[in-house]
């Protein structure tokens, strides 16, 4: 059998049909504490809040909560917030033990704003939220919270009654417990015995003492033994007025969250999923538990600050409704106001919810970086583009790879090398005879001005001559188990200990092992991969790690388990911080995450499969993950699983130059698939990729800058640009990159065209190949080719790019720029850029140029968009791009001095471009040019 035999053996072998295998991962159902809240049906709440227990301080409001079933109390914390948000703390007045809070998230304590009792009758306490805008009423019986802005109802709290809190109990004795009934849900009763049935419903949520599963669960093979019995809550919020909401990340499903009525709730459980499907609620990798609502008016968030498993259930009274049911209702008046509603449920910790009151969507951002930081800007090379696959063999496979590039005249940053190069899986080590001198092999990409990527998972093989392993066992820092021994998994290396990332001292530890003097045979240009950080263990629970193990502080991984991950990419990005001396950013990507990890790097959406519904769905999971602040966001170009044929792969590349984070990568078994491998025509549209990436690497760079400081996703869906055009609030094939640029990847087989939507009122845009001009709004039919990428420049905006396509982005660092105005109807336009050394924290002592273009009334006005930047860069202005204006008659160039120097220009009657030809001023200098 030849090569292409075996491969072909090997592509329809080894992946028959990709799916999951749904039985390793629990349903609602299966997992105890879920179907305990979920049974729970709307109506009164259980709970009444003692409004005379009510304790006001300048920004915290207390009052006791009463359980009236069993008459246990709660205590509930209102805070007010600076900037238009609320805290709300639900939690037992004295529980048995402490109940696991969520640290390492929140980046400080969020500012207070004073909270001040405005109105009160015996049912209703009325405050007002920091700020006349918003009022906050409480309701004693039945407790429900309502918030209001001016006379709109915003949200309600508690409103269908669904709080539920499972307070920490002694264990009955054993004997009673053997006197728990099986579950009977297969069992119908018969028709007398209905009302007897629903009492003995209700009983068993008055004696929750009573129901499976609470002190312990067996799921396939694997029990969690409980110690602390159950300790679930849930909790729901109204959203009346909203139909679309989004975030919750992660799934493989739309940018619009779909109603879970008829489904499982999205599930937040940080898991490694083989072979995930699309369209679902499954959990995947990472979690972040922010929620958004939009609608014409305002923009809302939800920030579950909770780290157990949740599930989120949603709703909406008009969902499933037709277009026709909707407008009947309202001809016919009586209609209800469209409301969403959203159930969150956590097997654990406190209820401790920020409620972010926008109203726009960019004020939903800035608040929730208020409470968990922001992006941190990249190192520029890591906007480049990134050559992975498992495995690059050896040194000389290395070499030729990295050759093949210079050979075909193709830019990268970075060759990645995944865990074939460990000797022996032992991370930190190279395989002595496929990588005998990684610093020589290191130091020949230097030359080349490019960089590596190593993988570093968290399992650790149990192996007494493998130092790492020896100090972490010496040292007591792997997790335990729940009998107090180190807690031991399967994984690649085989038998695994996984270190307790959740222990500072651990932390600590970990990152000094990144010093060059620790991990041999790494140098600076060498950069990291945490994979399998959900924790990712073969032979666990779900493919994950025991909830019953124990970690730092006596807390178990129940409590802990989506905070894993973050943990451990935190630990390596600063373990790659401190071998600089604090100098250099580090670049860390993860496969886990949580709330606060877009403060460690990037993030990609794992293992894909090269199909043509995976390349869609990559759009929709960048997006939710960039509502969440995680703006550095990729998928693996080409599909992880299965071979790509040539169409698909090339679709993806046009795709994925224009997603954040851009990596090719590919499962060991699939055959090679270097931008080489495909024939002439194909590596040609791959180098036209490239080379449009590289171009636009300025404009991505000051995007993630804003996203820095602003907290702004970088990619991000239509609807944050254009809030109150209805028609893209459920639109997920087309994005925008800052708000300059709309994209409509080719995502189909054999597109003769695409759909294209054009948002906005009085908007302009112009096609940036063709620059022909589109006013919007508008729909309408695009034809394309095998070359097409459908990308948009919005008038209005001014774009800088590079147009010296060069090895790598390093080696572009002080190339010249060219400017992109787009004009829009009013014949303006406005732009920025931001330039530092691309790689330190120098930035942070004010060494950059952050500028800002301005374009009205025929002149291009050149200013510092911050005073306190100084940076020196060569580079120069080496030609300004008009689009969309009229012939002028001369163009000169004016600085400050006062000098005035005509510029040459030609100007395309047809397309309306004026291309001004080298204004020839330092980029960083103030300018004005003036088209007469
Ligand atoms: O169980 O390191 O998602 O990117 O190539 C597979 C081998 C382990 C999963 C990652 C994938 C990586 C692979 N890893």
């Amino acid at each position: 059998m030849g090569l292409l035999g075996v491969a072909l053996l090997f592509s329809t072998c080894i992946f028959p049909a990709l799916s999951v295998d749904r039985s390793n991962f629990k349903t609602c159902d299966q997992s105890s504490f879920c179907k305990r809240q979920r049974k729970l049906e709307p109506g009164y709440s259980q709970y009444r809040a003692l409004l005379g227990s009510a304790k006001l301080t300048a920004d915290k409001l207390e009052i006791q909560l009463i359980d009236d079933k069993n008459q246990l109390s709660l205590l509930l914390e209102v805070f007010g917030l600076d900037g238009n948000m609320t805290r709300i703390k639900i939690n037992e007045i004295n529980p048995l033990k402490p109940r696991y809070e969520v640290p390492d998230v929140l980046v400080g304590t969020p500012p207070p704003a004073n909270l001040q009792v405005t109105g009160q009758d015996e049912n209703t306490l009325e405050l007002s939220l920091g700020g006349a805008e918003h009022k906050l009423l409480v309701t004693g019986s039945p407790f429900r919270l309502d918030i209001l802005s001016g006379r709109d109802l915003v949200l309600s709290v508690n409103s269908r009654g669904l709080l539920h809190f499972e307070h920490l109990r002694e264990r009955k004795d054993t004997d009673s417990e053997k006197t728990v009934p099986p579950e009977s849900d297969d069992s119908v009763p018969g028709e007398e015995d209905e009302a007897a049935a629903k009492e003995e419903e209700s009983k068993k949520v008055e004696e929750d003492e009573e129901q499976p599963g609470m002190w312990d669960e067996t799921f396939k093979t694997h029990t969690d033994t409980k110690p602390n019995g159950p300790s679930s809550l849930g909790l729901d919020f109204s959203l009346p007025g909203f139909e679309h909401v989004y975030g919750i990340p992660e799934h493989a499903d739309n940018l619009r969250l779909r109603t879970t009525e008829s489904t499982d709730p999205y599930r937040l459980y940080n898991l490694d999923v083989f072979q995930y499907e699309l369209y679902n609620t499954m959990a995947l990798y990472g979690s972040v538990p922010l929620l958004l609502a939009h609608n014409v008016h305002r923009t809302l968030g939800i920030f579950w600050l909770n780290a157990a498993e949740t599930w989120v259930d949603i709703s909406s009274n008009t969902a499933g409704k037709t277009l026709l049911g909707k407008m009947f209702q309202y001809i016919h008046g009586g209609g209800e106001t469209p409301q969403t509603d959203v159930h969150w449920m956590s097997e654990s910790g406190i209820i401790d919810v920020f409620l972010l009151l926008g109203p726009k969507p960019n004020d939903i951002f800035k608040q929730y970086a208020s409470l968990t930081g922001t992006q941190s800007l990249p190192p520029y090379f890591s906007l480049g583009y990134h050559q992975c696959r498992w495995n690059y063999n050896d040194e000389e496979d290395v070499r030729n790879v990295d050759a093949g590039f210079d050979e075909h005249d193709l830019p990268y940053d970075v060759i990645w090398l995944d865990i074939e190069h460990a000797d022996g899986k032992r991370y930190f080590t190279w395989d002595p005879h496929k990588f005998p001198t990684p610093k020589d092999m290191l130091g020949k990409l230097k030359d080349k001005r490019r960089k590596m990527v190593a993988i570093v998972d968290p399992h650790i093989k149990i192996d007494s001559d493998y130092r790492i392993h020896n100090e972490i066992r010496s040292r007591g820092f792997y997790v335990k188990n729940k009998n107090g021994g180190d807690y031991e998994g399967w994984c690649w290396p085989g038998s695994a200990a996984y270190p307790d990332f959740t222990d500072p001292e651990m932390r600590a530890w970990w990152s000094s092992m990144f010093s060059y003097d620790q991990y041999e045979g790494s140098v600076d240009n060498l950069f990291v991969w945490n994979d399998m950080n959900e924790p990712s263990v073969f032979n666990g629970p779900e493919v994950t790690m025991h909830k019953d193990a124990v970690h730092w502080g006596g807390w178990e991984h129940r409590d802990v388990h989506n905070l894993y991950g973050l943990y451990v990419q935190k630990a390596t990005a600063e373990g790659l911080i401190q071998r600089s001396g604090g100098k250099e950013r580090p670049f860390v990507l993860t496969r886990a995450f949580f709330a606060g990890s877009q403060r460690y790097g990037a993030v990609w959406t794992g293992d894909n499969a090269a199909e043509w519904d995976h390349l869609k769905i990559s759009v929709p999971m960048c997006l939710s993950l960039g509502l969440v602040a995680i703006s550095f966001c990729g998928a693996d170009v080409g599909g992880f699983f299965k071979n790509p044929e040539p169409e698909l792969l090339v679709r993806w590349y046009q795709a994925g130059a224009y997603q954040p984070f851009f990596r090719a990568h590919a499962h060991l078994d699939t055959p090679r698939r270097e931008p080489w491998l495909h024939g002439d025509v194909n590596l040609k549209l791959i180098h036209e990729v490239l080379q449009q990436r590289y171009a636009l690497l300025p404009f991505w760079y000051t995007e993630f800058y804003r996203a820095l400081r602003e907290g702004e996703p970088v990619m991000r869906p239509l609807w944050v640009e254009f809030p109150t055009d209805v028609s893209t609030f459920a639109m997920d094939d087309q994005y925008m990159i800052g708000s300059a640029l709309l994209v409509h990847p080719v995502t189909e087989a054999n597109a003769r065209g695409v759909q294209i939507y054009l948002p906005g009122v009085g908007e302009v845009f112009y096609d940036v190949r063709s620059y022909q001009r589109y006013n919007a709004p508008q729909s309408f039919y695009l034809p394309v080719t095998s070359s097409s990428i459908p990308v948009y420049h919005r008038g209005g905006t001014i774009i800088p790019r590079k147009n010296r396509p060069r090895r790598s982005s390093d080696c572009m660092h002080d190339d010249p720029f060219t400017l992109y105005v787009a004009l829009n109807l009013q014949g303006e336009a406005r732009g920025e850029l931001f330039i530092d050394d691309g790689h330190s924290f120098n930035y942070e002592q004010n060494e950059f140029v952050y500028r800002e273009f301005n374009y009205s009334r025929g002149q291009l006005e050149s200013s510092s968009l911050d005073p306190r930047g100084k940076f020196d860069t060569p580079s120069w202005l080496e030609r300004v791009i008009i689009i969309g204006a009229s012939r002028p008659t001369s163009v000169t160039l004016s600085l400050p001095g006062g000098s005035v120097t005509p510029l040459e220009f030609e100007y395309d009657s047809r397309t309306s471009v004026i291309t001004v030809r080298k204004p020839g001023v330092n980029i960083a200098s103030d300018f004005t040019i003036s088209l007469r």
